[in-house]
């Protein structure tokens, strides 16, 4: 099989033609915000790799009085477009930090002038329109080595993650769905129930 192990030895996780080596369930989605299903070793943090960061910058649009996608995963250190493609409508882009419940910044946005901002704390991020209480999305800042979004169901998918032991974390917009556990994942393929609380 073509498959390119980055850590060195054998890749067995996964099969030709793509089959995912890691299903699982984790938290429904809210308000369509989906949960987000984080795998990172379990190493003692002095001995963790840095974050990995990415120079993309992606895109976060107004558009039909929504904003689109309403959901993001990035990287620490990368930048956000905020963008304003509605042919005829004023809105405004205020984002909030989750863990501290802080403004981040909030600002108008017009057509053809769009804003900038590097996101570098890890963490959960609100965004709504204070002109359009309708209006709101959020994205997740993770430096995870393999991050996956679970479906409106809560079914996700991870495809070759190298046998090991991982901390699973599971992110939601509502607080009192995230959870985090030590799981060990094997070569072969496997199952992960992380619907249920931390201790589930
Ligand atoms: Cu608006």
């Amino acid at each position: 099989m073509a498959v390119s192990a980055c850590g060195g030895g054998v890749e067995q996780a996964g099969e030709p033609g793509g089959r995912p080596a890691i299903t699982g369930t984790a938290p429904l989605a809210v308000r369509g915000i989906p949960s987000v299903v984080t795998l990172a070793p379990d190493v003692p943090a002095n001995a963790a790799p840095g974050p990995v960061t990415s120079a993309d910058t992606v895109v976060m649009d107004q558009f039909a009085m929504a904003f689109f996608p309403g959901f993001l995963v990035i990287q620490p250190g990368q930048t956000i477009e905020f963008r304003n493609s509605e042919t005829d409508a004023a809105h405004n882009v205020r984002v909030q930090y989750l863990p501290t419940d802080s403004m981040v910044f909030n600002v108008g946005s017009a057509q053809g002038i769009p804003y900038y901002h590097t996101f570098d704390q890890p963490g959960g991020y609100y965004v709504t329109c204070d002109i359009h209480p309708a209006m709101d999305a959020a994205f997740l800042v993770t430096g995870a080595p393999f991050v996956t979004a679970a479906d409106s169901v809560g079914a996700f998918t991870f495809a070759e993650v190298p046998p090991g032991v991982y901390v699973a974390r599971v992110w939601s917009i509502e607080p009192e769905l995230r959870s985090e556990r030590t799981v060990t994942l094997g070569s072969g393929f496997q199952h992960l129930d992380l619907a249920g609380g931390p201790t589930g």
